[in-house]
């Protein structure tokens, strides 16, 4: 069995598997090489050879125990009929969105309009011997929030704009969590043993609209793709205090927190649950003492606990893959 699936499966301790949110990416010069080339990004994401290539870069390097494929969580618009264009500088910018077209997209042609990402997943599984192969998706919430604010909502956001129409929110939910569940057991299908669900903006959901926009439809996505005897991390990043409460709401087989949660005060709450990273992943950007003195950190509290390591949010672009590959020597190290 993989090492990810020692740790969420069997709640084994003895060791920490390590791997990285966003390790496939824009700090890695072999990946901008291929970008540079590639300046259309949902092009690059439906090339079947470039993206298990772009997946496998982080292998190549490091001694990481994850692969997770390279794509995004913006291919599901994208695959229910939504323009996406990533914009140099602006991020990802989306087209208006047409109910319509996303209410009756059909599976099957969602199925055949991704197809190469679940092709790219076929290719990294023979390349990868005892490594995971972590498949993932946006949770309904992040992708509503894309789909309706067109926009990343770093810059401004205003919720009851996003949420004005109750009846048809309630459709795209139900949409969102019948595709994106297609789109996870698609991937289980081609071979990623792992899903990872990602909530990056449920920080923006007032505490009266958590339950509906993430609990309730997370859980049953949650619920489905374990049915399928496959486990799920969930990364519902932002959600502060009410991450504990999200565990029991959710039941996700594994919690990855983000640098603002305190592990020490997570890991007395959560019955045992399986915990991944925290991290923040700025402290790459400092000193060897800082870098040191933070891991120690996360090892201390999370010693004899199943816990894999991992960074609170993606790896930043101005993060030298020398310190990756440092951070993991210091680790195994002290850790096996
Ligand atoms: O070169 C470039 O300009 C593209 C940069 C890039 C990359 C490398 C984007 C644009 N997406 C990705 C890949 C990606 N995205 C992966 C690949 C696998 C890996 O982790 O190595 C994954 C898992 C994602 C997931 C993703 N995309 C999330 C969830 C995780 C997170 O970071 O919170 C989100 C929010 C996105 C949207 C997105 N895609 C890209 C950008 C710049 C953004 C964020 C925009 C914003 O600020 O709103």
């Amino acid at each position: 069995m993989s090492k990810l699936l020692n740790c969420i499966t069997d709640k084994q301790t003895s060791y920490m598997p390590i791997w990285f949110m966003r390790q496939a990416g824009r700090y890695l010069p072999e990946f901008r090489e291929i970008r540079k080339k590639n300046t259309d990004f949902i092009k690059l994401c439906l090339n079947e050879r470039l993206s298990a290539e772009i997946s496998l870069q982080p292998i190549y390097r490091f001694d990481i125990d994850a692969v997770i494929i390279f794509s995004d969580i913006l291919m599901i618009p994208y695959g229910l009929g939504q323009k996406v264009e990533f914009v140099k500088g602006l991020g990802p910018i989306l087209g208006d969105l047409n109910f319509n077209v996303v209410l009756n997209t059909k599976p099957d042609d969602f199925i055949k309009k991704l197809s190469p990402i679940y092709q790219a997943i076929k290719r990294v599984k023979t390349n990868i011997k005892n490594k995971s192969l972590i498949g993932f998706a946006g949770a309904p919430w992040t992708l509503l929030m894309y789909m309706l604010n067109k926009k990343s909502p770093k810059n401004n956001f205003e919720i009851n704009k996003i949420i004005k129409n109750k009846s048809l929110m309630r459709d795209l939910i139900i949409k969102l969590e019948d595709i994106i569940f297609l789109h996870t057991k698609e991937q289980i299908k081609s071979g990623a043993d792992i899903i990872q669900i990602f909530d990056s903006w449920a920080g923006l959901l007032p505490k009266d609209k958590i339950s509906e926009y993430c609990y309730i439809p997370t859980s049953k996505i949650v619920k489905n793709i374990k049915s399928l005897k496959t486990p799920v991390i969930c990364f519902p990043k932002g959600l502060g205090e009410n991450y504990i409460d999200f565990c029991s709401a959710v039941q996700p087989s594994c919690i990855s927190i983000d640098y603002e949660v305190d592990p020490m005060r997570i890991k007395d709450k959560v019955n045992g649950l399986p915990i991944q990273g925290g991290l923040d992943p700025k402290i790459l950007l400092k000193g060897e003492n800082e870098i040191k003195k933070n891991i120690d950190h996360y090892l201390d509290v999370f010693k004899n606990y199943p816990y894999i390591f991992n960074l609170g949010h993606g790896v930043l672009p101005e993060t030298k893959p020398e310190t990756i590959e440092y951070l993991i020597k210091y680790i195994r190290n002290k850790n096996g």
